[in-house]
């Protein structure tokens, strides 16, 4: 059987603490049974998931969602569960004050407040040890004159600037965009291009995010990731799957060629060493599904459409593409995507001492049962709290 070790043992997937909190859409957040009250309970959930896939060693925070009063005590219980703290998400999109926009806000008062925060991330990140702060930004405009763009530009470079240079040495700045929503006609960030420029501004510790549901339909993700990475600037996903717009469901699911196509990509550029500092992080919401199961799975999805790529006959491909062979280089590529991984994925946890499956293994730890016996009482953890 192939051994895909090399390649896999790099895949790192990073979950998010909002994945194990309730959400939903903008017309019902569904609570569901045994969802985390506190960043502590997220944090052990996401332990639960590294434990069962062993691939998922850190989860991501978002500040204010996990504000706690001591990050190091937070940092000490993520050790004592198996994981790490990882990227320190901002929160610039819920507070009245933005309501014409965060760090792009006509009025100097709102951009310095959301300043503010964003440097607080990078106190909180001082604390953690977390590497990345990542910057989404709702700005942008509703109407064709409400404000100026080239303005809004510089705004945004001016406070990027700022917080880039209270960066420590090994601490980076992920710039992720979206085509709209919440914004309709102009989003500040709306695509790779806008992050990109940004960041060749900014310096060597900016780095583009892309997300793979912040995307219009059709848009051909792979190029983009192909083209960040050859310009060393590829520095993380958010994944999740879209059927429409930014769906945040399970990534993989929408589109498992796709998901192929983006990590076929990633191979091809080095992005699963981890010297390259392409971080693989998931950004999604279970409104409908279990929440860790949903977790699970999906790191399970990004794991199979690695394996997939890591099959790619690269030098009959090369030589298939050289040769003119348009169908014989198409083949080469679809003979991976076609090849079933799942033995090959078992037998990779098997020998890092996992069960073969993880779903299987998670369902009979009865580790939900617990949850929704113990976690009683309190408030649940969900959008906004
Ligand atoms: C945004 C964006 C951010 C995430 C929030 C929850 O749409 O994707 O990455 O922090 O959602
Ligand atoms: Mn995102």
């Amino acid at each position: 059987m192939t051994d895909l070790s090399a390649g896999l043992d790099g895949l790192a997937i990073e979950t998010p603490s909002w994945a194990y909190a309730n959400s939903g859409t903008r017309f019902k957040v569904f609570a569901q049974k045994g969802v985390p009250r506190d960043p502590f309970e997220k944090v052990a959930d996401a332990a639960r998931v590294h434990a069962f896939t062993g691939a998922a060693p850190t989860v991501a925070l978002h500040i204010p969602w996990d504000r706690v009063s001591d990050y190091s005590v937070l940092a000490d219980y993520a050790a004592g569960q198996g994981v790490r703290l990882g990227a320190i998400n901002a929160n610039v999109f819920q507070d009245d004050d933005y309501l014409l926009g965060s760090v792009t806000n006509p009025d100097p008062r709102v951009r310095r407040k959301a300043v503010d925060h964003l440097l607080e991330c990078v106190d909180i990140m001082d604390v953690t040890g977390s590497r990345d702060l990542k910057l989404w930004f709702s700005d942008g405009i509703n109407y064709p004159g409400q404000d100026d763009l080239r303005t809004r530009q510089d705004r945004l470079a001016e406070a990027l600037a700022e917080v880039y240079a209270r960066l420590g040495g090994d601490q980076r700045l992920l710039l992720e965009y979206k085509l709209f929503e919440p914004a309709f006609y102009a989003t500040d960030v709306p695509d790779w291009g806008t992050s990109l420029l940004h960041c060749l501004a900014l310096g060597p510790k900016a780095m583009v995010c892309v997300d793979t549901g912040h995307h219009a339909p059709g848009t051909n993700i792979e190029f983009i990731v192909a083209s960040l990475l050859r310009a060393g600037r590829l520095g993380a996903f958010d994944f999740n799957s879209r059927f429409y717009a930014d769906d945040d469901l399970m990534v993989g699911a929408a589109d498992p060629f796709q998901l192929f196509r983006i990590m076929y990509e990633v191979v091809r550029g080095g992005g699963l060493d981890p010297a390259s500092g392409v971080a693989f992080m998931l950004d999604q919401c279970h409104n409908v599904e279990p929440k860790i199961q949903g977790q699970i799975r999906s790191v399970m999805n990004v794991q199979e459409a690695a394996a997939k790529a890591l099959l790619v006959d690269a030098a009959a491909l090369r030589s298939a593409q050289d040769a003119g062979d348009v169908l014989e280089a198409n083949a080469v590529l679809m003979d991976a995507y076609d090849t079933d991984v799942r033995p090959l994925l078992a037998a990779w946890r098997e020998r890092r001492g996992l069960r073969p499956d993880p779903i299987a293994a998670y369902k009979a730890s009865g580790y939900f049962d617990t949850i929704v016996a113990e976690r009683a009482g309190g408030a649940q953890a969900g959008w906004g709290a």
